[in-house]
């Protein structure tokens, strides 16, 4: 399909702001101070506005293509479509953690929301060294609330099937099915990795269990429709404000388009994965402090997950069959499949396509220590994830293979 819709720019943007009545009330576009424009994912365009008075709003246009590539991988803009409508959905069941949606433009693929730039993305935060005290416990929270809500659970039969058909999303979901699940495990043109880590690199394709297990989580990934997921919830997709003693002000989940009804597990092991990437980097950087608060992380996200999906258990819409027991034998499942996913983001995040600064910044001697860490980790995580560790003992494993894996001065 060919699109010609007319792209926002410095140019354009106050105008095309002003057209829009709905926004009137949020921010004056005839005194616009400040057009920036901060997109830093792989995807889309995103400006910032600011007036006079230092109110802002943020835009968000979905482009044909995708930005990382360019126009020679074509994408369907709809994908704005998608995360609109999840991000409205999910702010009925955690509005608090997510960002305020103005308005949606269906022709020109345009999402007006709230400006958060008084936080920061919580990647840069991490990487930074940043402490940010609660925000993990606020992602399993959100992680909670929003699947428990579209889960036949909190929405009912109906419903959750009328949910899938509205956001079945498979462009999108291909990607993830190429460079999470398969990509990393054969050679291919989108790979790339330091020459000193291609010995790291084979043994993941010829790891024959994890090849396995990624086909078991891909199946899963790709039938398992047990909630409208964020998709895509790494620690650049949470914006986090703390005060000066770290203590929270504000976190927020946004950027959902890669939302569909997946695997619940699917966006707790992508939040898992991201800590230990976090982890990896502060470990070759020797950050004492920060590695005892980056290790906390994945079982404070988890503790609170699990503690917000069984306070909503009680609401649930039909008990005949879906009792308690249920609920214990789906905690297990989900932590099981959360650390499988976390190898295969973990994989894909240094072998793969669209890496993550908290790696690729570090100096070459010490990045190659850190990729190898985070691929022995995953290597490690299919392994044990069938062994019923606590996540707190999950995490101290991964830390163990990091510290050994460390290079460069001071390893
Ligand atoms: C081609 S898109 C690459 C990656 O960017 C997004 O953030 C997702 O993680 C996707 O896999
Ligand atoms: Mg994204």
């Amino acid at each position: 399909m060919e699109y010609t819709y007319e792209f926002l720019s410095t140019d354009n943007i106050v105008g095309y702001l002003a057209s829009r009545p709905e926004t009137s009330s949020i921010i004056d576009t005839n005194s616009i101070v400040e057009i920036k424009e901060v997109g830093d994912g792989n995807l889309n365009l995103v400006f910032i506005l600011k007036d006079n008075l230092g109110k802002g709003i943020v835009l968000k246009q979905a482009i044909p293509y995708v930005r990382l590539v360019g126009p020679s991988w074509p994408m369907s803009p709809d994908r704005a479509r998608i995360e609109y409508e999840t991000t409205v959905i999910h702010s009925q069941a955690a509005a608090h953690l997510v960002p305020e949606i103005y308005f949606y433009d269906t022709e020109r693929f345009i999402i007006a929301m709230e400006d958060l730039s008084d936080h920061k993305v919580w990647r840069t935060a991490l990487n930074n060294g940043d402490i940010n005290y609660g925000s993990a416990e606020s992602v399993g929270e959100y992680i909670a609330k929003v699947t428990f809500a579209t889960s036949i659970f909190g929405a009912g039969a109906e419903a959750h099937k009328k949910g899938i058909a509205r956001a079945i999303n498979p462009e999108i979901c291909l990607i993830t099915e190429d460079l999470v699940f398969t990509e990393p495990y054969f050679p291919g043109d989108r790979n790339s990795y330091l020459p000193s880590n291609e010995a790291d690199a084979q043994a993941i394709i010829n790891d024959e269990q994890m090849v396995l297990e990624m086909g078991h989580l891909k199946f899963s990934f790709m039938t398992a429709s047990e909630a409208l997921i964020h998709g895509d919830l790494h620690t650049g997709s949470v914006m986090v404000k703390s005060d000066a003693a770290g203590a929270e002000i504000s976190t927020r989940a946004f950027d959902s388009e890669f939302s569909f009804y997946g695997p619940i597990a699917f966006d707790i092991g992508a939040v898992f994965a991201n800590f230990y990437i976090a982890l990896a980097r502060s470990i070759a950087l020797g950050r004492t402090e920060h590695i005892a608060f980056l290790e906390t992380l994945p079982n404070a996200m988890w503790t609170s997950f699990e503690f917000h999906f069984r306070s909503l258990w009680p609401t649930r819409q039909d008990k005949r069959v879906f009792n308690d027991s249920l609920l214990d034998d789906l905690m297990v499942s989900w932590k099981e499949g959360a650390f499988g996913f976390a190898a295969a983001k973990l994989v894909r995040r240094i072998v793969g396509l669209a890496k993550t600064s908290d790696i690729e910044t570090l100096e070459p001697d010490l990045r190659e220590g850190a990729a190898r860490g985070v691929l022995r980790s995953a290597q490690m995580l299919v392994r044990e994830r069938h062994n019923h560790l606590s996540v707190d003992a999950m995490t101290a494993k991964v830390k163990e293979i990091m510290q050994e894996a460390r290079t460069g001065k001071g390893a």
